[in-house]
């Protein structure tokens, strides 16, 4: 075999996902597998838009409530593990470990992500960036590396799940996603997860839908992605970008609509696309404030307290098992 094992399992459940999700209906994908190196790229543009106005907030909070983050945390008192779920570059968390360095709190970084380019990159830049700092990169699924976190140490764990990664599931999955990891975690541990704020819905919407078309090639790039690693022959002019927010249930979607009758295949399966039809892409859920609180709710977690920017569009929300 040419290809490593690993590479191999993740081919076949990357094929596997992106059959089934083009045989279902509605025809869907997978947000997850925008990430290749390309999407890391686009997404980087994506942050740094002028219409993507969640980074800048988050950012805010970060910057100016790292302080208060942290004294909210040591409050409770002894050593903790910090596990970031999706860690990406860690430039948002970066401030907050700063701050918890500043103030001699005794803790060790555990920065997950599913991209192992990732973190080698953080293996890389943080020693170089915070010298202090005492941490252990796990590359891999969220919950199996959550597992092992807990297996690694038995103290205290504080997790952090920022960016709004928690918007691409529904609400529905958000509550399941809520209740596992409540599971893994014991009485007085935290999380630490962001939410983007229901608000103007012109503002929403054109974070999802740039002028300049970077989220278009976003989405694109998928099916790109899919040609090339599974050896697919989409015809990317074929189809189009649609972004759309419905205010009243605070979702936003994403789709690509075939502009044609055609038949794209993929590995060996031939998939049909009617003109007009579209493919979900991706859901970004919004959240107003006491939906934020029914979730935790009903996923058994206490809430400790809310970080919010000065326009009220992002917030951080500290729980409590
Ligand atoms: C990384 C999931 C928070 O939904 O806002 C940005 C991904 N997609 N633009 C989001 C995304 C299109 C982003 N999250």
């Amino acid at each position: 075999m040419m290809f490593s094992t690993e590479k191999t399992i993740t081919n076949t459940q990357f094929l596997q996902e992106t059959l089934a999700g083009l045989n279902a209906e509605p025809k869907r994908m997978y947000s997850k597998y925008f990430y290749d190196e390309t999407g890391d790229l686009i997404f980087q543009q994506i942050m740094n838009m002028d219409e993507y106005y969640l980074t800048d907030a988050e950012m805010e909070i970060m910057k100016y409530q790292a302080s208060a983050i942290a004294d909210t945390i040591s409050g409770e008192g002894g050593a903790f593990d910090l596990i970031e779920l999706g860690a990406g570059d860690a430039t948002k968390s970066i401030h907050l470990l700063k701050k918890f360095i500043d103030k001699n709190l005794d803790f060790k970084y555990f920065p997950i992500d599913i991209s192992a380019h990732v973190i080698a990159d953080l293996e890389l830049n943080l020693p170089l960036k915070l010298p202090a700092l005492n941490f252990q990169g796990l590359n891999g699924d969220y919950f199996e590396m959550l597992k092992r976190a807990t297996e690694i140490s038995e103290r205290k764990k504080v997790v952090l799940f920022m960016g709004a990664n928690i918007g691409n599931m529904n609400v529905s999955e958000a509550q399941e996603f809520c209740v596992n990891l409540r599971q893994i975690l014991a009485p007085d541990d935290i999380l630490i997860i962001g939410f983007d704020l229901k608000k103007n819905p012109q503002q929403i919407l054109a974070a999802y839908n740039d002028k300049a078309g970077i989220t278009r090639s976003f989405n694109l790039n998928l099916l790109n992605r899919i040609n090339r690693e599974l050896d697919g022959n989409f015809d990317l002019n074929a189809f189009e970008h649609y972004a759309n927010y419905d205010p009243e249930t605070g979702a936003c979607k994403s789709y690509l609509i075939s502009l044609k009758n055609q038949t794209v295949n993929i590995g060996g399966s031939e998939i049909h696309f009617s003109k007009d039809e579209y493919i979900c892409m991706e859901i970004s859920q919004k959240y107003a404030q006491p939906e934020i609180e029914a979730l935790a709710r009903v996923s058994g977690f206490k809430v400790t307290r809310y970080f919010s920017d000065q326009q009220k569009y992002f917030v951080d929300a500290v729980w409590k098992v």
